[in-house]
């Protein structure tokens, strides 16, 4: 009994946790980030990310610097999934649809980290 109890006693704080997280998320839609403008004329790199296994699909990217890349989330990524950072980059922006998307040219070569906003859903972007 008592067991059960605190079972649910989780299962709600959980369930607040979650909800506040995503009440909270950030509507601003501006991104600072480590960009640069170009002059190249190359194509933009599309980055479709889904989620599986209750993380971000593929969470490995990698992608050429000075290039623009443009990411966007799948339908199947929902809840807080949805507000993305890529905190090295100053990168943050809660894309509501599959439509929206985060775009920007990696100056730098390196490895960045995106998550979630809470981070439990983290994956890497590799700038080569
Ligand atoms: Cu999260």
């Amino acid at each position: 009994m008592k067991n059960k109890l605190s079972l649910y006693i989780i299962g709600i704080l959980v369930i607040i946790v979650i909800a506040s997280h995503f009440m909270l998320r950030n509507n601003e839609n501006n991104i600072t980030g480590n960009t640069t403008a170009t002059t190249s004329n190359e194509s933009i790199q599309k980055i479709v990310i889904g989620m599986k296994n209750y993380n971000y699909y593929p969470n490995v990217i990698k992608v050429k610097s000075g290039i623009p890349v443009s990411i966007s989330l799948d339908k199947s990524v929902d809840g807080c999934f949805r507000d993305l950072t890529i905190r090295k980059l100053g990168i943050h922006k809660y894309l509501r649809t599959s439509k929206d998307t985060i775009e920007f040219i990696p100056a730098k070569a390196g490895e960045y980290t995106f998550a979630c906003s809470m981070g439990m859903g983290t994956g890497k972007l590799i700038v080569e």
